[in-house]
């Protein structure tokens, strides 16, 4: 288990950025994955370099830095070869192509979607929930009626690949073969020039889970968390690992001891793997930006990948892994 002391002692030598020794093993701080001031983008994934230079337009062209993050993670939404988000995600294990949406602003405001049907841009419905209800999260009907009351349009975002994807899990799941369900939710931080704080996260959640499944990605503190003092983070895996250790919460409020990006990442997936029993083929990463517009990410298990966008310059950065 990690405790309390480990915790204490090795947020206070990532932000010296010294090495300390604890329990006889040397934990081993890295610099900082990247450092700079803003404006810079951080997104998982590789599709995240699309998204990225969107939202970096929007910065250039004055747009706010929720602009920015919104009109991102919109490419990834659209794009029907991203098999967990908007457009083209896998469905759940009825068909229903079901979406997951948060977005945060610097002023520290929310607005969420969960189980939402039928709308391309699950994001702007987020955002509208933010700018102009009373509350933070709408989910299923209620959250497809307001989208709809709203003038979003409706559009099947069955795509034929994802109908015949679908139809061989179900295949299988006769058979009792496993089959592999991908993970590739985008979620994008931002920094602009005045060191204000932007976050998006929107997905189609684990393909084939249970109707009415919600996961991380539109919870709060889960799947995204904004704190303009401080810094952002957000995930992307299996949600159910982080809505239970509230992860981008945690790493915020670890970079807010004086962590860097990268370790408070680091230790935020050390607390779920210490706390829950772990398959091998379960993924979580996490990305993290801070307000000097430092980024960093670190995955679980091999092969998580995250865009960095800063000074004109995108590029696909290969996290570290914890296991
Ligand atoms: C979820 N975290 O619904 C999402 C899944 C994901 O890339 O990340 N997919 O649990």
């Amino acid at each position: 288990m990690y405790s309390r002391r480990k915790f204490l002692l090795s947020s206070l030598a990532a932000s010296l950025g010294i090495t300390i020794p604890i329990s006889g093993k040397p934990i081993s701080i890295r610099p900082t994955a990247s450092t700079g001031s803003g404006p810079a983008i951080i997104s998982t994934w590789p599709h995240g370099l699309a998204a990225n230079a969107a939202a970096w337009k929007k910065l250039g062209k004055g747009g706010s830095v929720l602009d920015a993050v919104e009109a991102g993670v919109m490419v990834s939404e659209a794009d029907p070869e991203v098999t967990s988000v908007g457009y083209g995600g896998l469905p759940d294990s009825s068909g229903e192509v079901t979406l997951d949406a948060c977005i945060m602003n610097p002023a520290g405001d929310a607005g969420a979607v969960a189980c939402l049907r039928h709308i391309l841009h699950p994001i702007s419905v987020a955002r509208l929930v933010l700018e102009e209800t009373q509350h933070v999260m709408l989910v299923g009907e209620g959250a497809l009626d307001f989208a709809l009351d709203k003038g979003f349009q409706k559009t099947n975002l069955l795509t034929p690949q994802a109908k015949k994807a679908w139809e061989e899990w179900k295949k299988n799941q006769k058979t009792g073969k496993t089959v592999a369900i991908g993970h590739d939710t985008i979620g994008m931080l931002a920094v602009d020039a005045r060191a204000d704080l932007a976050g998006a996260c929107t997905t189609s959640g684990l393909g084939y889970k249970l109707p009415g499944r919600v996961g991380d990605s539109p919870i709060i503190g889960a799947g995204l968390f904004v704190d303009n003092e401080v810094g952002a983070a957000t995930a992307t895996g299996v949600g159910e690992l982080v809505m239970k250790t509230l992860g981008s919460f945690l790493v915020v409020e670890l970079m807010r001891t004086g962590v860097d990006p990268e370790n408070a990442c680091k230790m935020a997936l050390e607390r779920i793997a210490n706390k829950i029993p772990l398959k091998t083929d379960m993924q979580v990463g996490f990305i993290a930006i801070n307000k000097a517009g430092e980024t960093g990410g670190y995955g679980l298990q091999e092969n998580f990948q995250y865009a960095v966008m800063k000074g004109g310059s995108n590029q696909l950065q290969t996290a570290p892994t914890l296991l």
